[in-house]
């Protein structure tokens, strides 16, 4: 048997780089797709051997763009593959308030250009299919913790298309019997992460206000809970899921819920320091123990008009089907991620 044929949507972002890795590992040919962009986007590609449309390559780039159906399917028609993840995605929540319309373009109607291919080049027996849905579908939770019975209630123009991609890979799989599949993952972090989500953002900034460069950050909502995993394990998850033998959704999770305060807090231990905080609301201020110096300002700007106050998932039908359990908890994840910004900025 040839080697499986694997194209990631989104293969530049944080989970995309990490889940072309692991596919390479496990022998696959990747194929990948990327957006012609101004500035280079391929930065978490680096260490692997990319080139466009080279199959002497390790793995395969294609231009493309979810929001343009011709070129979905031109290349679903052209790679065949036995499996596609679908990572692309406007993911950043607040700004889906800013793009809401482009959001659902890329967010919800990219999902569906993939399953029409899948289903019009009759690739039904052939293709797998593997959505990247989110623990912002329970937004304002119903239930505490969050497993895959647990009712949505989107709060974000991010959430509300994921959420119609959610549901159209449910319908395309017992419309059609597409092999498709719904993950539904947790925050999960890393180095590679965006440098305007908060994990990053506060490891970014407090190595470089340890390091003399610059003296404070801004944050928004300092009380809102996330589940805070580690993405390689993640995107493992991701691949495990479209070996099961039947498609199904799965909650992927840690089961450990941290504030952000308490994220900031542990940051700064790692770097030898300590917070405190002093004021409320808008003056609320954290300030270094060690020499007085206030290093979080609140910005409202980072205000969301709706907030998702507080995830946490229950990973318990993957351990039991899939065998796929969370190893890094919140504590060794900061640790991880301060030591990797570290070295960075050696
Ligand atoms: P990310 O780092 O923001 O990566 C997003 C990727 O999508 C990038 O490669 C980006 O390309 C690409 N993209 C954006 N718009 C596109 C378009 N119109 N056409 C083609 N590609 C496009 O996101 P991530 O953290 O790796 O997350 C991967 C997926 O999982 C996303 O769908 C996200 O919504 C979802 N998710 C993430 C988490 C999490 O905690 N990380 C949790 C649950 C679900 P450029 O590099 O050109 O921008
Ligand atoms: O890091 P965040 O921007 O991630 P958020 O909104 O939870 O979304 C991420 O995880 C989702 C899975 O649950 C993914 F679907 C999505 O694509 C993305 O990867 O914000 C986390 C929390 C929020 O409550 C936010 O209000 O941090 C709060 N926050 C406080 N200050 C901030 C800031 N968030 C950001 N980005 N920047 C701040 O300065």
């Amino acid at each position: 048997m040839g080697k499986k044929v694997a194209l990631i949507s989104g293969i530049t972002g944080q989970d995309g780089s990490y889940l072309a890795e692991q596919l390479l590992e496990k022998g696959y040919e990747v194929h990948g797709i990327i957006r012609r962009n101004s500035s280079d986007s391929t930065g978490n590609l680096a260490i692997l051997e990319t080139g466009y449309h080279n199959p002497l390559k390790k793995v395969n780039l294609h231009y493309g763009d979810v929001t343009d159906s011709n070129n979905v399917d031109k290349l679903m028609r052209k790679i065949q593959p036995d499996e596609v993840y679908n990572l692309a995605a406007q993911s950043h929540v607040r700004i889906s308030f800013d793009i809401p319309e482009y959001t659902a373009n890329v967010d919800a109607l990219g999902t569906l250009r993939f399953l029409e291919s899948i289903v019009k080049n009759d690739l039904v027996k052939k293709t797998k299919f593997y959505q990247a849905s989110t623990s912002e579908l329970y937004g304002e939770v119903q239930e505490i913790p969050q497993t895959e019975k647990t009712p949505f209630y989107p709060r974000s123009p991010y959430a509300v298309a994921k959420m119609y991609s959610y549901w159209i890979v449910v319908n395309y799989r017992e419309a059609y019997g597409v092999f498709a599949c719904n993950g539904i993952l947790f925050n999960h972090e890393s180095f590679r992460r965006g440098l305007s989500f908060i994990t990053k953002k506060v490891v970014n900034l407090a190595v470089k206000i340890k390091k003399g460069k610059m003296d404070k950050m801004f944050l928004g909502n300092l009380y809102s809970k996330r589940d805070w995993g580690y993405a390689p394990e993640y995107t493992e998850a991701m691949w495990e899921i479209l070996q099961h033998d039947q498609p199904e959704d799965f909650v992927i999770a840690t089961g450990e819920t941290h504030t952000i305060k308490e994220l900031v807090e542990e940051v700064f231990v790692n770097l030898g320091d300590s917070v405190r905080w002093e004021g409320e609301g808008l003056e609320e201020k954290g300030i270094l123990n060690s020499n007085g110096q206030v290093v979080v300002e609140i910005d409202p700007h980072y205000f969301r008009p709706t907030e998702v106050n507080l995830l946490i998932g229950d990973a318990t039908k993957a351990k039991e089907v899939l065998g796929w359990e969370a190893k890094t908890r919140f504590k060794d994840l900061v640790k991880i991620m301060v030591s990797d910004e570290l070295k960075s900025m050696q």
